[in-house]
């Protein structure tokens, strides 16, 4: 990979975004894999796989609650880097797209569009006899039934669960083939798909930027890196972009 090539010297028309939990660590969420883990004594596969789900649906469904309930405190909001993205996407002449993992509603509250929950909306949940999918704001459980078909104990988190298709892959991928940036942010390189689109995006022709605090997995197959925390680094680059 040509690594000495700058961005400066690119034309750049088509962005894909990539974000992960470090762009949420600036509003007081917790990342996955730090030291300080989110998983509070949980390990990941006991609580966000399918399997677990059936084995004791009611821990899981305590541990979302929890996690939709820190969610919408009100000390909760977006911070600087949300903004920035939102921002760009309203300014940039080109198309834009932005995938999250991240299943905070931020992004949303920061005013982006064109987005991608890839791994699902914790204020979201969906019946698993029916399909039928609302939002959520309280707490749920098994002794609720869903709305629509009445069914009993059906209802579970829309959550892109270990095992699991992420959503809108097709257009995620197409978005990546046509991309000539591809920027990730605040992801650690550890959950595939997701860890596999700077490669994609790469052998497609783009260039790609990670901004983070410390360098990824797959740190390697990027241009350039940007340390540091989001809330400081994406705006600035944000500004870069839409200054050229
Ligand atoms: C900052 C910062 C600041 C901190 N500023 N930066 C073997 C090889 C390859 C793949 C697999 C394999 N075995 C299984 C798989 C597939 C599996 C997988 O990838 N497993 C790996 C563990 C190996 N993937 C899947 O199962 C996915 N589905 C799939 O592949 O489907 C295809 C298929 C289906 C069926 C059959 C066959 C194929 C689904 C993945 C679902 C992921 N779900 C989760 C949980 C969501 C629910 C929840 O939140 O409860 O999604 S896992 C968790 O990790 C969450 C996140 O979205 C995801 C990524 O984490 P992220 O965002 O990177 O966070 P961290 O904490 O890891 O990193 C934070 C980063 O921020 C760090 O780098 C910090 O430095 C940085 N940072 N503060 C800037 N202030």
């Amino acid at each position: 990979m040509p690594k000495h090539e700058k961005m400066h010297n690119r034309v750049i028309r088509n962005i894909v975004v990539l974000t992960g939990a470090g762009i949420s660590a600036d509003s007081g969420i917790q990342t996955f894999r730090g030291a300080d883990g989110l998983w509070c004594g949980h390990r990941v596969q006991d609580v966000a796989t399918p399997e677990a789900f059936r084995a004791d649906p009611h821990l899981v469904h305590e541990f979302y609650n929890m996690r939709r309930k820190q969610l919408l405190e009100p000390a909760i909001r977006p911070n600087s880097a949300h903004v920035a993205l939102a921002d760009l996407e309203r300014n940039w002449p080109g198309e834009y797209l932005l995938v999250t993992q991240n299943i905070d509603d931020l992004h949303d509250r920061a005013g982006s569009k064109n987005l991608i929950h890839m791994h699902g909306e914790l204020l979201r949940i969906f019946c698993t006899k029916c399909g039928q999918k609302s939002d959520c704001r309280t707490d749920i459980g098994t002794q609720h039934s869903c709305e629509n078909c009445a069914a009993p104990a059906t209802l579970r988190p829309d959550i892109v669960w270990f095992g699991e298709m992420p959503y809108r892959m097709d257009d995620i991928y197409d978005a990546l083939s046509a991309c000539d940036l591809f920027v990730s942010i605040g992801t650690s390189g550890n959950v595939y798909p997701a860890a596999g689109f700077v490669s994609h995006a790469v052998m497609s022709g783009a260039y790609a930027v990670e901004l983070n605090l410390e360098p990824s997995l797959t740190s390697g197959a990027f241009h350039e890196h940007i340390a540091g925390r989001a809330a400081e680094t994406v705006p600035a680059f944000v500004k870069t972009l839409l200054e050229r």
